[in-house]
């Protein structure tokens, strides 16, 4: 199976992607978008998806796949093994839970068109947007270090002793944040277990600095 990853160095959705293929054993061609550039907005790249937005899976017979999470479950599906959800309903709903998190409360307020549409319709520049980009990491980081903190199923991960959905959305946030100067420093486990998520290559690999577009 010959798959391309239409993605950005930089994004965190396109870090999710990398992590899953990885996991998986699936190789990838690579295809870098300089989103600053707008490579997303080009004609081609809308034609793959309308949205402009990456990453953009495209499979062997020509179909592009679009939105991370649901990629990452077709992933799973079509290739289970190692699994990226727990075998019990109460454990996904918890994984899910714990990804969503990240996936839907925080990660679209912090998307670069709402940092971009805050400095040019509503003037705000660098400390502005930092701010902003701040102030929603930590309303999504403050309850999901406690979630995890007080739980008896966070594990070695956030659920059990292997990596799953929820891990790779952290890890990928993790990263992102760094570009706002925000640590892990006053959430030991989220720090915790980012430290053991780096140390697997598959996720060490996905990791932004490592991808060939990363200025
Ligand atoms: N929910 C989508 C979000 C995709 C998304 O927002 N991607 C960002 C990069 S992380 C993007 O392409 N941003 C371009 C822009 O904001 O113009 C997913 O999970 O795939």
């Amino acid at each position: 199976m010959t798959l391309t990853l239409h993605n950005y160095f930089r994004s965190s959705t396109s870090t999710r992607l990398r992590i899953a293929l990885n996991l998986k054993g699936l190789a990838y061609d690579y295809k870098g978008y300089a989103l600053l550039e707008k490579q997303h907005k080009s004609e081609a790249f809308l034609a793959r998806n309308p949205a402009g937005l990456v990453p953009v899976l495209e499979l062997d017979d020509g179909t592009h796949l679009t939105q991370s999470m649901a990629i990452i479950e077709y992933l799973d599906e079509t290739h289970p093994e190692p699994p990226l959800l727990p075998a019990d309903a109460r454990g996904r709903a918890r994984v899910r839970s714990l990804a969503g998190m990240i996936a839907c409360d925080l990660h679209p307020l912090n998307n670069l068109r709402v940092l971009q549409y805050l400095d040019r319709e509503f003037g705000q520049g660098d400390d502005g947007k930092a701010k902003w980009f701040r102030h929603w990491v930590k309303e999504a980081f403050d309850p999901l270090e406690v979630m995890l903190a007080t739980s008896s199923q966070t594990g070695v991960f956030c659920h059990g002793d292997t990596p799953g959905i929820a891990d790779i959305c952290l890890y990928a946030q993790v990263w992102n944040n760094r570009r706002f100067k925000i640590e892990t420093d006053s959430y030991p486990t989220i720090a915790r277990i980012f430290g053991r998520l780096d140390k697997i290559d598959a996720f060490a690999r996905a990791a932004p600095p490592r991808q060939p577009d990363a200025a």
